[in-house]
Formats: C-alpha cells, structure tokens, sequence
C-alpha cells in the first residue's frame, strides 16, 4: 500500500469513528472531549497529517483536502449535536416544571363561608331589589340632628327616652336608627324615589337578652311618591316577608307610636309558637318631609326599618340572637 493510501484509509477510518463518537456523545462536555480528541492540536487529525511529510509533494494537497472535509463535516456535526443536546434540555425541563393550572388547588386552609347574619341581609336585600328599591347608606356616628331632630324628635321630646342612646363629644352620637339615612336621602334627592338602608349597624344602651344585643343592624326601607297610602306599606312589608321568609309564616300588624310615622305600626311574625317583632313602620310624617323640603300636600311616603339579626334568627332557625356574635366556629360552620 502507497503512503498516500494508508494516510487515506486512515483518515477515513478516523472520519467513521469521529461520526461515532459525536452520535454518542450525551452532554456538552463528552462533545467536547470528542471535538479535543478528534480536532484538537493533539488530536488525532493532527496525528494522522503529521504523517503528511512522507508523501511526494503532489499527493500532499490530496491528503489536505481530504482532511479539511473531515474537518469540516465533523465540526458540523459537532454544532447539530450541540443544538440537538440543548433542544433535548430545554424540552425535559419545560416537562418536569409544566404548571397545570387547571388541576384543583390545595386546600391548605378551610374555605370561609358567609356569616349566617350577612347572608340573611344578602336575601333580604336580594327581595328588596326585586320590589324596585335602590340601596343608600348613611354614616354610624350621627349628629342628633340627623338621629332626632329631622325625624321630629327634638330634644324635649319623650321619645327620645324610647331609644337609650349612646352619646359621642361635640353633638355626636352613634346612630340609634338607620331612620337618619331616610333624612340624608330626602336632602339631596327629589321624589319619587324607593331606597334600602343595608344592615347597617345600630347602637343602643339595651339590656342584652336572646333577642337584643347592644350593637345590631337595621335594614330600613323609604317610598316616597304621590297619593302612596297605608296599604302600599302593608303589601310591601307583606310581600317582603312573605318572599323572604317564606309564605307559611304569619304576619301580623299591631299599632303602635314613631314621632316620624302617623299612623304607625310594628310588624311582628310568628316564630317558634310566639310572635317576635321584625320592625317598625308607619306613614311619613308630614313634618319629616318639611325638614327636608318636600311638600307633604304633594307627597306621601312610607318607612320600614327592621332588625336584620332578627330577620336572621327566623331565616336560619336560631333562637339566641347572642349566637350571632360569640363567634363560635362550631356554630358559624353550620350555616
Ligand atoms: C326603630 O328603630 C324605628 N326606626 C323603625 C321605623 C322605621 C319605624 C321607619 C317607622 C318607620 P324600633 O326601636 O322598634 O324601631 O327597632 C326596630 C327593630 O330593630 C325592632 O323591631 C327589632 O327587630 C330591632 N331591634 C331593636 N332593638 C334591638 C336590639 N337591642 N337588638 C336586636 N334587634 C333590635
């Protein structure tokens, strides 16, 4: 065999096992040692060309052209390799950190639930929203204009010994009532108009028993329109009751006194054998809507504020209203 065939099958033989080497090269540093082993200045390319000096000067470029090939194509196959290697990284890790948004979550924590109190006033404001009313909401720290005076209750009057009141410095107290939203609505709108007063908290100096607490909530309700009589408050405050509470419970209406209503009543429903009183209600006083600067030859109006915990007692089946604020989860996670 001439120098120049041995030198030829040589580098062929190399080219074979170089193409082998990098086909089973894994990770970035076995393609290296394979680019060392094959293309570096000890490698065996260079060991092989070494050999070039034994070849007439003709055969020579033979040889170099043989070997740049080598060199070239295997460097390519290097650079594939490489790309192949890093496509195969980034494809696994985008595998193992896939996020599925759509499995369910952990339940770490146990999930809240609304407060028997807050879901009864959710339905009844549900009820009212359906007969037409709009919601309004007045401040907790009144002035006692707002509290008595605009609802015809001046200081001298006796019925402001019917709520004990709990006053603040400066004229301020905090409301007894969410009547007062009725007086801030009237103020800066005209009739005719229909609002709710939502659970708003109310204060009172109360003996607390199984159906008062010192701090409570109303929902209070104001119609005001032309030629609105006594029977539209009935069937409203019946409607109501009935579409809340359900139609099998009795309603009964018993005439009673409000210095901001004539004529007035309280509304009470049978529960548990007895009847417990909801609310208050009654006809505008023509003297409230004076206050206010409504004329009351033009306009009538009715009124219904009634106990939102009250309201929850009869919906959820609980006979001690203080339950409604012991925050005892044995309780609450009933409902
Ligand atoms: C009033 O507060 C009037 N503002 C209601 C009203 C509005 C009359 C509009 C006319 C026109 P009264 O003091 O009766 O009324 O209270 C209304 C309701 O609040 C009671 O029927 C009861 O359901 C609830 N309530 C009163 N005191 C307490 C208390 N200490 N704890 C829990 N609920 C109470």
């Amino acid at each position: 065999m001439s120098d120049l065939e041995t030198l030829t099958s040589q580098l062929q033989e190399l080219s074979t096992k170089a193409v082998e080497s990098v086909q089973a090269a894994i990770t970035p540093e076995q393609l290296e040692q394979v680019r060392l082993e094959f293309l570096g200045k000890k490698g065996a390319l260079s060991k092989v060309l070494g050999g070039m000096g034994k070849l007439p000067g003709a055969d020579r470029p033979k040889i170099g052209a043989i070997a740049n090939e080598i060199k070239q194509t295997l460097q390519t196959q290097l650079e594939q390799q490489k790309n192949a290697l890093r496509q195969a990284e980034i494809a696994k890790r985008l595998e193992s950190e896939t996020l599925d948004v759509t499995m369910p979550g952990v339940m770490r924590f146990p999930q809240g639930r609304a407060h028997p109190l807050h879901s009864a006033i959710d339905r009844a404001l549900d009820v009212l929203v359906g007969l037409g009313y709009t919601i309004a909401q007045g401040p907790e720290i009144e002035t006692e204009y707002y509290n008595f005076e605009a609802l015809n209750t001046p200081a001298d009057h006796p019925a402001r010994d019917m709520q004990d009141t709990l006053y603040l410095t400066d004229g301020k107290l905090l409301r007894t009532q969410t009547s007062s939203v009725q007086i801030r609505y009237m103020e800066e709108n005209d009739p005719p108009l229909r609002i709710a007063c939502p659970g708003g908290r109310v204060y009172r100096k109360d003996e607390v028993d199984a159906t008062h607490l010192p701090i409570f909530h109303q929902i209070e309700l104001l119609a005001v329109e032309e030629g609105l009589t006594f029977g539209d408050l009935k069937g409203t405050v019946t409607t109501f009751v009935e579409q809340l509470l359900g139609e099998q419970v009795e309603v009964r209406f018993r005439a009673s006194y409000f210095p901001f209503t004539e004529p007035s009543a309280e509304v009470d429903v049978k529960w548990k054998g007895r009847w417990l009183e909801l609310g208050g209600c009654g006809m505008v006083d023509p003297n409230v809507f004076k206050a206010v600067g409504y004329d009351p030859e033009a306009v009538s109006g009715f009124a219904f504020g009634f106990g939102a915990d009250r309201i929850a007692l009869v919906l959820h089946q609980i006979d001690d209203i203080r339950l409604m604020v012991g925050s005892d989860l044995r309780f609450l996670r009933q409902f």
